[in-house]
């Protein structure tokens, strides 16, 4: 659990312009349920008010209970948060496309339910769980973070979920467990992208992380963002949230998790390795190879109002990473 200190990476509310912007969470709950919307609300409040109860309607009952009875997690950004319109319809998720839109378009038939994910590896208690199994001893939590994509573009979402370091714990990683790999569902008959050789991706989609990385406190499991069950395009029903890295780290609907002696491979470091790396930690002074990582787009945004907002080092989460990379050089372990 994280202390409840302010922490650098909670933005001076100095920085929140308006003030009225912010929403805390008893509004976005109005916003979701449909109900009125508080006055002196912005435009990002009204953009919630569509009908996300029915995306979520069709989920299990214990996974819908599970997100209710969130409790505030921390660190919370206190940037204004991202719509919901935005967060779910400006996606990337190859398996269901390359076009933003074409997860929200392509991902509502996909089938969450049932869903099992393997644990196996270096751990001494490997095995085959139901979703359900995997999410009872997990309290989750309610935590809002900033996301920021290698493209440079950004959200502030507020995530449902729980500590990837609990998980991993209740498995017992042996003495030699050093990273954790993690892989999505291939399944090209759900997936329309996984049998169209449009991206160059080798599917599954992989990921991972070092171990010290994994277990960081801000690693996290998710399984619903804005109080309600993930939506698909975001990666239902079982993702990854690393907030300090680009976000392709953060895989979605994730099958596999091995913990490895070795580095495993991750995708779009073996689609690009000159371009992306391993590691992937936010940081404004190291430029992707075609264009500059020193600012980004936060969402919402438009060819008019690009909304930029300068990059933070580690994506404003230096003072709880930082030390993980200590002596290491940032530019040659991009
Ligand atoms: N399996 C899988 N996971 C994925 C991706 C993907 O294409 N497939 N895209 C990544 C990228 S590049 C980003 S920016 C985030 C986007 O998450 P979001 O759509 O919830 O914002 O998911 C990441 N996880
Ligand atoms: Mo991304």
């Amino acid at each position: 659990m994280l202390i409840k200190t302010r922490k650098a990476s909670d933005i001076p509310s100095s920085e929140i312009t308006p003030e009225s912007v912010y929403l805390n969470r008893r509004h976005f709950m109005a916003a979701l349920a449909g109900g009125a919307v508080a006055s002196g609300m912005s435009g990002n409040a009204l953009a919630l008010v569509g009908n996300p109860a029915a995306e979520d309607a069709g989920r299990p009952k214990w996974w819908r209970n599970a997100v209710e009875q969130r409790v505030d997690g921390m660190p919370n950004a206190k940037d204004s948060l991202t719509p919901y319109s935005d967060a779910t319809r400006y996606n990337n998720f190859y398996e269901f496309g390359t076009g933003k839109t074409d997860p929200s378009e392509y991902a509502g038939k996909f089938k969450t339910d049932p869903w099992q994910v393997t644990i196996d590896g270096e751990v001494g208690k490997p095995g085959t769980f139901t979703l359900e199994d995997i999410l009872k001893p997990h309290p989750l939590e309610e935590r809002i973070y900033r996301f920021r994509c290698v493209e440079a573009w950004s959200m502030v979402v507020p995530w449902v979920g729980f500590s990837l370091a609990d998980l991993i714990k209740r498995f017992e990683p042996t003495s030699k467990a050093k990273y954790v790999a993690f892989e999505t569902l291939y399944d090209p008959e759900q997936m329309p992208g996984q049998s169209s050789r449009f991206s160059g991706i080798k599917w599954p989609y992989v990921e991972g992380l070092r171990l010290d990385e994994a277990m960081n406190p801000l690693t996290m499991m998710v399984v619903g963002l804005y109080g309600r069950t993930l939506p698909n395009q975001n990666g239902a029903p079982l993702r990854l949230m690393v907030p300090w890295k680009y976000g392709f780290k953060s895989i979605k609907s994730i099958v596999k998790i091995t913990l490895t002696e070795k580095q495993p491979p991750t995708t779009w470091n073996l689609l690009a390795p000159g371009e992306y790396g391993f590691y992937s930690n936010v940081n404004p002074l190291v430029d992707h190879p075609r264009w500059s990582q020193s600012r980004e787009r936060r969402l919402p945004n438009s060819l008019f109002d690009p909304n930029w907002h300068d990059t933070q080092m580690f994506n404003g989460y230096e003072e709880e990473v930082a030390s993980l990379y200590k002596g290491m050089d940032l530019k040659k372990f991009y």
